[in-house]
């Protein structure tokens, strides 16, 4: 199993942040999807520009209640981390607040005074590159709503032993910014935080009221797939960011299409994750929004990682989550430029209402017959909203002019 983004120590490259990772293979996570998951949790590291400088894992049934890992191998992880100046401990699933603390003690020891190496969970990793990556006031909003969720419940000891430490990984949230211990202070924030993004939503909703008269595509799927790089193809948008990074859309982008003569409106958003924090899933909800309103989703899947299957199926379950799991959909296999000759299809479990179609949106292989399925299914559902075609093109005409002086497209 290649280990892409895992450094070895004697390809110490300098970086903020020197961290190991930790994970668990149990019953239901065996050897090799381990290694998968922990290269994904360091190129998550990676994103945040942490340096990865090893990976250990233990074999139990399941986490061990106080300190997650047993007691022999904490011991060599915690050796490790002391010998090796580790400034970051990362584990693969969530911690509870007391295992939390616990390991806090085991690699710090009882004073938090001198408190070196930091203990994070796969969730605080991901709500950390959320926080990085928003773009507009909603998306900011959204992120500081879950961080402040996130830390609530652990406030005791995240707050006392994080706030003295200088910044990095876990410090882009709220501690950064004050000290507050009390836990009313944190509430009546989550609340105002709640309030501000109702009032938000209920602006956007207005706005999207506009968009009923059209037809609406929503882009989805597993992070890094090509769905933004999707949307510059289908929307010829230059300014769309697509590039090698988990997570680098987080924000939701709308596009106009025009396809063999009829509009619709294209919406790329954030990719889906395994494991993606519920909180991230319930202060998205707006965001998310964009998906369980439209008419037709493309759902991107990377045909190229041997766990395209697995991630197919997160995304549905993920849809299914949000209320969007009966919508027509075209699955798209992307990144068949990276599969050798005769491997292009791929066996997939298809589902009602969905057309499997594999493509590379790069090479530009099978675009041709996306545009035209796409074509199709878009007329159809822009004949039932307009029968009378000529009022639709006015109509159209006005929504258009409308929708362009508004910034958020
Ligand atoms: N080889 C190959 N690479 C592709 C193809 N489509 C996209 N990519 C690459 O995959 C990477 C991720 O593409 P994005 O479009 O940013 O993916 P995304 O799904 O929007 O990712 P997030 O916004 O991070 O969830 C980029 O480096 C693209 O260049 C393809 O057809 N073939
Ligand atoms: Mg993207």
């Amino acid at each position: 199993m290649q280990k892409k983004y895992i450094k070895e120590m004697h390809e110490t490259a300098p970086s903020a942040e020197k961290a190991i990772l930790v994970a668990l293979i149990t019953d239901k996570q065996d050897v090799e999807k381990t290694e998968v998951y922990l290269d994904e949790l360091a190129f998550l590291a990676k994103t945040l520009n942490i340096e990865v400088v090893k990976s250990f894992t233990q074999r139990l049934p399941r986490a061990e209640t106080r300190t997650f890992l047993g007691k022999g191998k904490l011991q060599e992880v915690v050796d490790y981390a002391k010998a090796h100046d580790i400034d970051v401990v990362i584990f693969d699933d969530d911690l509870t607040p007391s295992q939390v603390r616990n390991l806090e003690m085991a690699f710090n020891g009882e004073t938090t005074e001198e408190a070196k190496c930091k203990i994070v969970d796969r969730s605080l990793l991901i709500l950390d590159i959320f926080a990085i990556r928003a773009q507009t006031a909603q998306a900011h909003l959204q992120v500081e709503l879950a961080q402040y969720q996130y830390l609530y419940p652990r406030l005791t000891n995240m707050w006392s032993h994080l706030s003295k430490q200088k910044g990095g990984i876990g410090m882009r949230g709220p501690g950064e910014k004050e000290l507050e211990t009390d836990r009313r202070i944190i509430k009546d924030k989550i609340a105002l935080l709640k309030e501000k993004l109702e009032k938000m939503e209920s602006q956007a909703q207005t706005r999207r009221k506009t968009r009923e008269q059209t037809v609406r595509v929503a882009l989805v799927g597993y992070t890094n797939v090509g769905k933004s790089t999707l949307m510059r193809y289908l929307s010829k948008s230059e300014d769309i960011l697509a590039e090698n990074k988990l997570f680098a859309t987080v924000d939701s982008t709308v596009r106009k299409v025009v396809l063999g003569g009829i509009p619709f409106l294209l919406t790329d958003t954030v990719g889906f994750i395994r494991k993606l924090p519920t909180l991230l899933i319930e202060s998205f909800k707006s965001t998310l929004n964009e998906i369980v309103e439209a008419d037709i989703l493309l759902h991107v899947a990377d045909a190229s990682t041997p766990y395209c299957e697995e991630q197919i199926q997160i995304v549905r379950k993920t849809l299914e989550e949000i209320g969007a799991k009966d919508k027509v959909t075209f699955l798209l296999l992307n990144k068949i430029d990276l599969l050798p000759e005769g491997e292009k299809h791929l066996p997939v479990a298809t589902k009602e209402n969905e057309e499997v179609i594999s493509i590379s949106v790069e090479k530009r292989e099978n675009t041709d017959l996306l545009r035209e399925k796409l074509g199709e299914i878009v007329a159809e559902n822009y004949y039932r909203i307009y029968p009378n075609y000529q009022n639709a093109m006015n109509s159209w005409e006005n929504f258009v002019t409308n929708e362009e002086t508004n910034d958020e497209l």
